[in-house]
């Protein structure tokens, strides 16, 4: 890489604006040193911060647009604050994990400290005027993890630019003229994330700004562990764009202590970036950590003497001050009392956010105590309750489980004992619990109008006329529909483009709604997600494509992490409404037949989960989710894009509700839950069960998250009283949930006459082949088994036994 020449004076900024820079770099640094101070005293539980960190910071934010996007990490605090997004307050608020959101607005009080979120939403969910402030995406904690969905934040200017229908979503870009800006740290970009960002941002010509803070380690370990030859500069050397190319990216190398050469170089990158989107990396080398890594250590382990005394001399805020004073644009008393201010705010601040954050809780320990105080007066256990209320009030830090604890207890004491007093505590602590759950248990999903669940239903109607087609071309027609009326839907994914998907469901479309609306992409689940959360997080509407269900493994830590979590963890203010499109559960093989639907239904809430059983329930799917708010997954059955199905006549109106199991056959005997590819199944074994007399109601659920809303399946169960699941996932995968909703949060428990009882896949992954396929995934016959079984358990007599003996568990059903 080449290095800038570092740049003196003059500069486009006034004396004015590099002494605010100053004394900003200063305030955040006493932010720091307070904050760690904070930690160790036991009053916040953790800190991790940006000192050393904090000139390249302030560069940026000098480039840094109102209607550009951050994706970035934990360090970058002065950033924050530079460009107005982060007060001194909030960040202690967050410090001290204050759950008041108009304290501390970034996640109120649900992550870590340093962890920054602007607001894209209103408190209704409402989207407001991006373009009005700069902008951060939402932070989390997985190193790396900010790189995904980097590609998508850059991008969109793209579309922005180049699609002349979005020319009226001013409120979200202005002529895509919005730059992101990603930050990383250097041991992070040993991640597979970041190469893989890197290509596809390369690839996309997306408009990003890469700036990797190089102190030389990742905690204890030294960039010599983490790149090859240890050098990170070098390895990026073939992403470089050649004079006069168009591909690639713009490189910089910069001394992080260099304000004059960071400033430079920042106005280079941005404005390349901005006007011909063109992306950068600034690798900036030399910074410091002066405090170590986080809270949780200290630096002196791990790092030598010289290094120790190298990164002081290497400060940046020395440097500054010494460019500052050598260049003659400031005195060194001037300075002095620039520092000093900042200590000061910095304190200040400080004190303002822990009184603020404990006042409430205070008055809720006092309100507690008042009422456990007279209960102890007229209680046997009023030694003890006194004594556990003394322990409470003894405590530095005044917080709410501790409450809790301590009414648990004297409620505990006094349990035999009956008063008013008693029955005022138990109700407040009750009152306490529900109001301090709900406070964190806010915007898993969206709410009100915009929640999907609030979709109206519209049932498929048909003419008689009405074609039998392919099922790949009921979604055809549904997706050709959807991009006709809504200009910010875009689709794309591996083969999505110009084959139309690899089942034909995009066919025809590029060419009819255009190369940036329905768009082919690299080999790459993760920054696929990423590039479908980026685009959703500023306005448009993203059908992402992961081409087997199997593969959604590469894109899952994205997908758990950023998309599930982002509304929750940034207590509103953001939200992506991905529609993660794949298709799976059975074909041929390992790799191509797995149903890994437990993992998922885990790993994703925040996200709803559709299991359609064919495409027109698959379409009228998407639909309802297009008209809300969420994100998605839409498992697509693998076999059924040749099976033929009615084309509804109103394949753009269609909406299937979520959450709302259909019954396809109606019985008396047992309710058979499953749903996808294993309906059809389900179907056959209830024909077969018929012959003996066993009528089986046979259960299709259609989305596992969320699961049964009515209580579709309770309601079958208090006339079969039996319960039967199929699913084609491993034993207690996604089975083990549904029984758990089924049997523990409907209630189901109550009307069984019989343990319930599940059908599913063995172990082992799919086998291939016909016959490997039906030993190792669940069958007509062997649900056949398993009902039967169930059956003459209750009545032998009834049911003679077939004589197909089988040792459980190895596979369920001896009958
Ligand atoms: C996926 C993941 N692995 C490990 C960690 C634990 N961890 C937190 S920060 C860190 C080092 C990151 O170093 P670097 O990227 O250089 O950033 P720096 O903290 O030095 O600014 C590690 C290993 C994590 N947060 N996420």
């Amino acid at each position: 890489m080449t290095d800038i020449a570092p740049l003196r004076l003059p500069l486009a900024l006034s004396r004015e604006d590099l002494l605010a820079d100053f004394r900003l770099a200063w305030e955040s640094r006493h932010a720091s040193l307070i904050g760690r101070k904070e930690a160790l005293t036991g009053k916040a539980k953790f800190g991790i911060f940006g000192d050393g960190k904090e000139l390249p910071q302030l560069a940026l934010a000098r480039v840094f647009r109102p209607g550009d996007f951050r994706s970035g990490y934990y360090r970058d605090q002065t950033f924050m604050m530079a460009v107005g997004q982060l007060s001194l307050d909030e960040f202690f608020a967050q410090l001290y994990a204050d759950p008041d959101p108009v304290r501390e607005p970034h996640s109120a009080g649900r992550q870590m400290n340093a962890h920054f979120a602007t607001a894209l939403r209103d408190r209704e969910g409402r989207w407001r005027d991006l373009t009005a402030e700069p902008q951060s995406s939402a932070d989390m904690s997985p190193t790396a993890g900010q790189m995904p969905r980097l590609v998508g934040l850059g991008y969109a200017s793209r579309l922005y630019r180049e699609l002349p229908a979005l020319a009226g979503f001013t409120t979200f870009s202005k002529n895509g003229d919005e730059v992101a800006f990603g930050t990383i740290g250097n041991a992070s970009c040993a991640e597979g994330h970041f190469w893989e960002a890197i290509d596809a941002i390369g690839v996309l010509r997306a408009p990003v700004v890469l700036s990797i803070w190089d102190d030389g380690y990742g905690i204890s370990v030294p960039n010599e562990f983490q790149h090859t030859k240890a050098n990170l500069g070098e390895l990026l050397e073939g992403f470089r764009r050649h004079p006069g190319q168009r591909d690639g990216f713009d490189l910089y190398s910069v001394a992080g202590w260099d304000y004059a050469a960071l400033l430079e170089a920042y106005r280079a990158a941005a404005d390349t970036a901005r006007r011909e989107h063109v992306p950068a990396i600034l690798h900036v080398r030399e910074l410091t950590q002066p405090q170590g890594h986080s809270t949780s250590g200290s630096h002196e382990r791990y790092k030598s003497k010289d290094r120790l005394a190298w990164e002081e001399t290497h400060d940046g805020l020395r440097r500054f001050r010494a460019w500052l004073v050598d260049g003659g644009l400031a005195e060194p008393a001037e300075l002095d009392a620039l520092e000093r201010q900042a200590a000061t705010a910095a304190r200040d601040a400080q004190r303002r956010a822990w009184e603020a954050f404990q006042q409430p809780i205070r008055d809720e320990q006092r309100a507690f105590v008042a009422l456990a105080t007279s209960l102890a007066e007229r209680s046997a256990a009023g030694e003890e309750i006194r004594a556990a209320l003394a322990g409470l009030e003894r405590a530095q830090t005044a917080l709410r489980r501790q409450i809790q604890a301590t009414a648990h207890e004297v409620l505990i004491a006094t349990r035999a004992e009956g008063s008013a007093e008693r029955d005022a505590l138990a109700a407040w602590t009750a009152g306490h619990l529900v109001a301090n759950r709900e406070l964190y248990d806010t915007d898993l999903h969206a709410s009100g109008g915009f929640s999907p669940l609030a979709v109206e239903p519209v049932a498929a109607t048909y003419r008689d006329d009405s074609p039998t087609v392919n099922g790949f071309e009921v979604l055809n027609a549904c997706f050709d529909a959807a991009l006709a009326r809504m200009p910010q839907l875009v689709a794309f994914g591996e083969d999505v483009g110009k084959l139309g998907d690899v089942n034909q469901g995009f066919l025809g479309l590029q060419e009819k709604h255009g190369v940036l609306r329905v768009a082919d992409t690299g080999i790459r689940e993760q920054t696929i997600m990423g590039q479908a959360i980026g685009l959703a997080m500023r306005g448009l509407r993203p059908i992402a494509e992961i081409q087997y269900l199997d593969y959604v493994l590469y894109g899952l830590q994205t997908l758990s992490d950023d998309l599930a979590s982002l509304r929750w963890r940034s207590a509103g203010r953001q939200a992506a409404p991905v529609i993660v499109r794949t298709r799976g559960h059975r074909l041929e093989g390992v790799w191509h037949a797995g149903s890994p639907m437990g993992g998922l239904v885990n790993l994703v809430r925040g996200m709803w989960i559709c299991v359609p059983r064919n495409m027109t329930q698959a379409a009228g799917m998407y639909n309802t989710l297009l008209a809300g708010d969420d994100p998605a997954i839409v498992v697509e059955v693998l076999n059924g894009y040749r099976q033929k199905e009615r084309l509804p006549a109103n394949i753009a109106e269609l909406r299937v509700p979520l959450g709302v199991p259909e019954i396809l056959r109606a019985g008396s005997d047992v309710t058979l839950v499953t749903y996808g590819a294993c309906c059809r199944l389900a179907i056959e074994a209830a024909d077969l069960l018929a012959k003996t007399g066993i009528e089986a109601e046979v259960v299709d659920v259609q989305t596992l998250l969320p699961f049964d809303r009515p209580g579709v399946v309770v309601e079958s169960l208090r006339k079969t009283n039996r319960l039967v699941i199929v699913d084609e996932d491993v034993p207690g995968g996604a089975s083990a949930f549904m029984l758990q909703q089924i049997v523990e949060r409907a209630g189901g428990f109550w009307w069984l006459d019989a343990p319930p009882v599940t059908v599913t896949a063995s172990e082992h992954r799919p086998v291939y082949g016909s016959d490997g396929d039906y030993f190792s995934k669940p069958g007509r016959e062997e649900i056949f088994r398993a009902v039967y079984a169930q059956a003459r358990e209750l009545a032998p007599a009834r049911f003679p036994p077939i004589g197909v003996r089988v040792r459980a568990p190895l596979r369920r059903g001896s009958a």
